[in-house]
């Protein structure tokens, strides 16, 4: 190998290693909140931590109203519970890229942020709310079960 593929070599080892996994990715259930909007929805979260300090995760959600706008969120261990994030009414902590479900009720979004703002209680849930009438949360994952 001669000097300008070596160079070569260790800039490609160097980005690569940028955005490398830490350990296996979490894949975390999405259950239905007792509301009646999209009864058939459901889905996974898959978070994967990597090693310079950022957290992806990757909604993937089924049963959802056809071609319709959706936010989610990471949110914080609310007052409302102490065992039950996603009944816990919790502040957001960070939002997920906004999307639209498809034609057949799939919908996918994927958020990269840094681990400290979804570290402990502030990641205990994540929720996916209808984009124009946010009170509307059809599913929920819990992240951290327990608070504190
Ligand atoms: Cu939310």
């Amino acid at each position: 190998m001669n000097t300008r593929n070596l160079g070569l070599s260790v800039l490609l080892l160097s980005l690569l290693s940028g955005c490398m996994m830490m350990g296996q990715p979490r894949n975390l259930a999405f259950r239905h909140n007792p509301v009646t909007a999209d009864p058939n929805a459901a889905g996974s979260a898959r978070v994967t931590t990597m090693t310079d300090g950022m957290v992806q995760t990757t909604l993937v959600l089924t049963g959802l109203t056809p071609n319709k706008a959706y936010i989610a969120h990471y949110h914080a261990f609310g007052p409302a519970s102490n065992t039950d994030p996603c009944a816990s009414n919790g502040p957001v902590s960070v939002g997920f890229p906004s999307f639209t479900s498809d034609a057949s009720g799939n919908g996918t979004t994927t958020l990269m942020t840094e681990a400290a703002k979804i570290a402990g209680d502030a990641g205990a849930y994540i929720n996916v709310h209808y984009a124009d009438a946010p009170a509307v949360v059809p599913i929920c994952a819990p992240v951290k079960t327990t608070k504190g």
